[in-house]
């Protein structure tokens, strides 16, 4: 029987279009791994859909006065055609808005439930007083507990990855009405990780040390050395999957308890429409199964996740989970708000024929173990120098020579030299090169692999040069274009799983419809002959084209235009805030003060530990400032210091005040500072 898999791609919030960093780091590379195995003839399940509930999408349908249904319906269809244009193969692409999947997640939640799994508890949450509701995860930013960035959502900051609860946030404001939050009572049920702590200790962070990413273990580890918690699984929102027992009016399941089990309820609606039984996709021992995730989704994937399906008891765990890095795009990171992306549909409008050109650079450049950069150079030279000068060319010189010595007729070989079947033993060996970069999730060294094939067939023919020898021994040309012909039916199939279309184009160029043999993964492992003698092909078009300077300067003269827009819209100087009263401003205590000390908090991006003299004592201040000034070069800085803020304690440090800082026009930091040629004495008032 064959192997069964059940490979799962992210499933897309569906609150706006999707870009390149999209398809790098999820799509692609679980394409390329859906279409390889089903080349290896296994048994595969192909899943994702969208993920239409949480808050940005209400936030979103706010923002454009719109319902919800309308936000997600609108970019249900845009994601999934996008999907579709460029060859993602999905055996279900489904969406968590549908009957199916209420009902599968409602009783996945009613089954934990009934398990006794749950903690049910009235906790004080943040409230919003102005807009009347409960603000949970995106509704409310504040600054991150671990790392210090001001802009952490209420579940995750998405500077440092963290997930938290909302109430961890330090200075948590409503992203609705900007309001300071208060607390109020209401109830949840939480499901305990820290009981688990244990197993996926044990599962992860030792048994599978050698065979996951590094990324994903240590972000694990690190979570489980943190401590885990018991975390809220439903919320006080309007826009979700209601919660299904008694005492859950009026409250929905959490985003991230149903998203995942959209996964299982989009592999039902597969096999009801296929005629197929879906459970053992899902429950039975020997089924693989494969998370395709960005690296901002690791521990939904590998803690939260997880415990809820072994919290169940009947399902399989993942194999494994091969997150992604992120891609930037030319030097900056990928942004839906400041338009700094490339969006598919707009690609498609631009290169309407180049999906592949695209998949390849995203792959050839893919963020397999460290973010990466996309620019738009290096996709014009890839497709230049790499699918037009060495996959094209080699196909275009064997297409147009097999019409031009024997009308497209693939001829009978002769007797085959040592270099013949050298390279015919190359070509057999290919497969298994690519079948185990593919299998360790190495898409990039699969992808060059796949062109070194290419390499191959070039440099056989630059050494045979059957040009030449036509003149003097027609003979030996015939063997030379036999072995150049099995070459390129050898490409055509394996470079199905990366280049999908130029796949089937060359299929076709080659009319492989029109021959029994077996133009399999195996097949050409097994030697079998590809294209026999007497078979005639196509007279051929073009695999790929160039693209020109013309072309790529517009796309980076439209990048700038986004730039441009963007700072201006940055120098506009913020609104004044509201009026406030004598007896407010004469509560700051500042200070004029000397930084005396200052070090890296260690495992931090951002966070600079500071002994500062304030005139009254010498004391700890942690600020996030470590990205705009090294710790030796603010040692002796005069600042101003809010003496009398609350400490409170940042990674483990408490940090007792605030040094006064102002932004400079390119958004540095500068320190509000007290001239030193004046002499002010520390601890001065600032009045
Ligand atoms: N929608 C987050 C994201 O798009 C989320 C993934 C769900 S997978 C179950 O990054
Ligand atoms: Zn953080």
């Amino acid at each position: 029987m064959a192997q069964r898999i059940t490979i799962t791609a992210a499933l897309p919030y569906t609150n706006g279009p999707i870009h390149i960093g999209h398809l790098a780091g999820v799509y692609v590379p679980s394409d390329i791994y859906a279409r390889y195995l089903r080349l290896k003839e296994y048994d595969v399940a192909f899943i994702c859909g969208s993920d239409e509930h949480g808050v940005p999408i209400t936030i979103k349908a706010k923002k454009e006065g719109v319902s919800p249904q309308d936000i997600v319906d609108k970019y249900h269809i845009m994601i999934r055609d996008a999907f579709t244009e460029f060859g993602i193969s999905f055996d279900n692409y489904s969406r968590t808005s549908s009957a199916v999947h209420h009902k599968t997640a409602s009783e996945f939640f009613k089954t934990l439930y009934e398990k006794g799994e749950f903690i049910e508890k009235e906790t004080e949450q943040l409230y919003d007083e102005e807009s009347g509701q409960f603000l949970a995860d995106r509704f409310v930013v504040g600054t991150c507990p671990k790392c210090g960035y001001e802009e952490s959502y209420g579940d995750q900051c998405e500077n440092c990855g963290t997930s938290h609860n909302a109430t961890d946030l330090i200075n948590p404001k409503s992203a609705i009405s900007g309001a300071r939050p208060t607390l109020k009572k209401t109830k949840h049920w939480f499901l305990p990780l820290d009981r688990y702590q244990d197993f996926l200790k044990d599962w992860i962070v030792i048994g599978h040390k050698s065979d996951w990413k590094p990324n994903v273990v240590g972000q694990v580890k690190s979570w489980i050395d943190d401590g885990l918690r018991p975390r809220a699984v439903t919320r006080d929102l309007d826009w979700g999957i209601p919660v299904p027992v008694e005492g859950g009016e009026g409250k929905v399941l959490y985003v991230w308890f149903d998203a995942p089990i959209g996964y299982i309820s989009s592999t039902i609606e597969w096999a009801e429409r296929e005629g197929k039984d879906w459970e053992p996709y899902w429950k039975d021992k020997d089924t693989k199964l494969v998370h395709f995730i960005g690296k901002d989704n690791i521990v939904f994937h590998c803690i939260i996740f997880p415990v809820m399906l072994k919290a169940h008891g009947d399902y399989i765990l993942p194999e494994n989970v091969p997150a992604n890095e992120f891609l930037n795009l030319e030097g900056n990171k990928l942004s839906t708000s400041k338009n700094w992306a490339v969006w598919l549909h707009e690609y498609l409008k631009e290169f309407p024929d180049k999906q592949d050109v695209l998949r390849y650079v995203l792959t050839a450049n893919a963020p397999e173990s460290k973010d990466n950069d996309f620019t738009w150079k290096d996709f014009q030279a890839r497709n230049n120098n790499e699918l037009v000068a060495i996959f094209g060319n080699f196909i275009n010189r064997v297409v147009v020579l097999t019409k031009k010595y024997y009308d497209s007729v693939v001829p009978e070989p002769g007797f085959l030299l040592e270099q013949d079947k050298y390279a015919l033993e190359a070509l057999k060996a290919y497969p298994k090169i690519i079948s185990n970069a593919i299998e360790r999730y190495r898409f990039r060294e699969a992808s060059q692999e796949l062109m070194n094939l290419a390499r191959l067939g070039n440099k056989y023919l630059a050494d045979e040069e059957p040009w030449k020898l036509i003149k003097t021994d027609e003979e030996r040309v015939k063997s030379i274009m036999y072995v150049a012909l099995q070459i390129a039916a050898g490409l055509a199939i394996v470079s199905e799983p990366f280049l999908p279309f130029t796949a089937d184009k060359l299929k076709k160029i080659l009319r492989a419809f029109a021959l029994e043999s077996d133009w399999t993964w195996r097949g050409i492992q097994e030697g079998r002959e590809l294209l026999p003698a007497g078979h005639t092909i196509e007279p051929g078009e073009l695999l790929f084209t160039k693209i020109e300077d013309g072309e790529i300067e517009a796309q980076i003269e439209k990048l700038k235009t986004s730039k441009e827009k963007n700072e201006s819209e940055q120098s506009v100087v913020d609104p004044q805030k509201e009026t406030i009263g004598w007896d407010d401003f004469a509560k700051l205590d500042m200070r004029v003060g000397t930084i005396l000390t200052a070090e890296k908090m260690p495992k931090t991006k951002k966070l600079l530990v500071m002994t500062v003299d304030t005139g009254i004592d010498k004391r700890t201040i942690v600020s996030g400032i470590a990205e705009h000034f090294t710790a030796e070069e603010v040692i002796g800085k005069r600042v101003v210091v809010l003496v009398n803020l609350a400490p409170r304690a940042l990674r483990g440090v408490e940090s007792q005040g605030m040094i006064l800082l102002a932004e400079d026009a390119d958004g540095k930091l500068i320190f509000v500072n007290p001239d030193e040629k004046d002499g002010l004495l520390n601890g001065l008032k600032i009045s």
